[in-house]
């Protein structure tokens, strides 16, 4: 059961990890606490001190100064972006909007691991890496004011539409990437979903079939600890990237607070697919901020200890840390980037008010190429129903 604005649950306390104990076998590559618990692969503590790792530190040991700071930047403006797609929903401009609110880190990182020519596969979050992927911001929010199915060519970007229908997306990337096998290129697909969405028979299909087809496929979950109002010990007994090894392929937990780790594990990932080695699920353990949509009222089941906890672990303030310690940005270059922000909210602004009703017969069109004798009774009813108004304000 999921519940989105008439919630009546009583709030849980703390989210803690998953549900049962950890059974990790060999082939999963996170190591285990001596409590057995899983350990997140981490780089970059909520502290802002860099933490060594002998496996992944090797994707991020060239990164210069400018390139740390362009990740700090391109997580600011995200969430900016973010905040103003809230308040434009709440001004009536847009009909729903589905916040990012700390994901930033999990959708930076990843996204700035892969090259132009990757593909990308999103549920209706991925704002972040719509950024990445040079989506313009605004563009995302056509579908969301309801003036477009869409909002951008995927194809100009290699970032397929916004999917809805939960989990089905990664379907569509393993018959992507096992396209992209059989073309012999070497170029890689990522699917984004949920941890409610790792309950879909679609993810499990998508599981199957990338590993039986050795498909060129990232299986990139953030599990943000909700699927609206149901947390994620109601999904599965055993923590999500365990679910891998069942399939036949590594999984890894990455802290989804931590852009760094977030680099370099989805690097890691995507040069396995490179290389002809298959799937990798990676899941970057992270926690939704905001409301599932501007239609939920989390206050109805969790409290907001829990958002207090995982503030402390924020991805922006931690690199903002990191940065400041070791001397690579001044004061100069966050005041510059708070310009920018403030920039990039206004247009936004401007461009969602300037976006052109459809005309609304345009619904109808292209839903069958040779048309559809219910597609046209549709047509006739909302034409009758459109008519009432112009008959009614006649009568007044
Ligand atoms: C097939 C399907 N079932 C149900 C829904 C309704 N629904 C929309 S979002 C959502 C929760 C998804 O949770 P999760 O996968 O954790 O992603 P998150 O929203 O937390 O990013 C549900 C059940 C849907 N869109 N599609
Ligand atoms: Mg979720």
């Amino acid at each position: 059961m999921t519940v989105e604005s008439t919630a009546a649950r009583t709030p849980r306390r703390s989210a803690g990890t998953t549900g049962a104990k950890s059974t990790a076998g060999k082939r999963s590559t996170a190591k285990k606490s001596p409590s057995g618990e899983p350990e997140l692969v981490q780089l970059l503590t909520p502290e802002g001190k860099r933490v060594k790792s002998a496996e992944y530190d090797r994707f991020v040991a060239a990164i210069t100064p400018d390139e740390l700071r362009g990740l700090y930047r391109d997580m600011v403006l995200t969430r900016r972006f973010d905040a103003e797609a809230t308040s434009l929903q709440r001004q009536g401009e847009l009909g729903l909007w589905a916040s990012l609110l700390g994901q930033e880190a999990a959708q930076i990182g990843s996204g700035r691991a892969l090259r132009d020519d990757d593909y990308v596969f999103p549920t209706y979050r991925e704002h972040g890496v719509a950024w990445c992927r040079g989506v313009d911001p605004s563009n995302l929010l056509g579908m969301f004011r309801g003036v477009n199915n869409g909002g951008w060519d995927p194809n100009s970007n290699n970032f397929h539409l916004y999917t809805i229908v939960i989990g089905s997306q990664t379907l569509h990337a393993t018959g992507y990437a096992m396209g992209v096998a059989k073309d012999g290129a070497d170029s890689a697909v990522i699917a984004y979903f949920g941890d409610g969405a790792s309950s879909q028979g679609d993810v499990a299909e998508s599981f199957t079939f990338s590993a039986v087809y050795n498909a060129p496929v990232v299986f990139f979950c953030q599990n943000n600890q909700w699927a609206i109002s149901e947390p994620t010990e109601k999904q599965t007994r055993v923590p999500l990237y365990q679910r891998a090894q069942g399939y036949g392929f590594p999984g890894v937990r990455v802290d989804g607070n931590d852009v760094l780790a977030c680099l370099a594990v989805t690097k890691w990932a995507l040069e396995r697919a490179r290389g002809g080695e298959g799937p990798t699920l990676v899941e970057a353990y992270t926690y939704r901020m905001g409301a599932h949509t501007t239609s939920d009222d989390p206050t109805r089941y969790r409290h907001d200890d829990e958002r207090a906890a995982w503030e402390a672990k924020d991805p922006i303030l931690r690199l903002r840390r990191f940065l400041e310690a070791s001397n690579h940005a001044d004061e100069g270059f966050f005041a510059e980037l708070e310009a920018e922000s403030e920039a990039l909210g206004r247009r936004v602004r401007e461009a969602v008010r300037a976006m052109p009703d459809p005309d609304h017969f345009a619904l109808f069109e292209h839903a069958y190429a040779d048309g559809h004798a219910l597609v046209d009774e549709e047509r006739a009813q909302f034409a009758a129903y459109q008519a009432s108004f112009a008959e009614a304000e006649g009568d007044n």
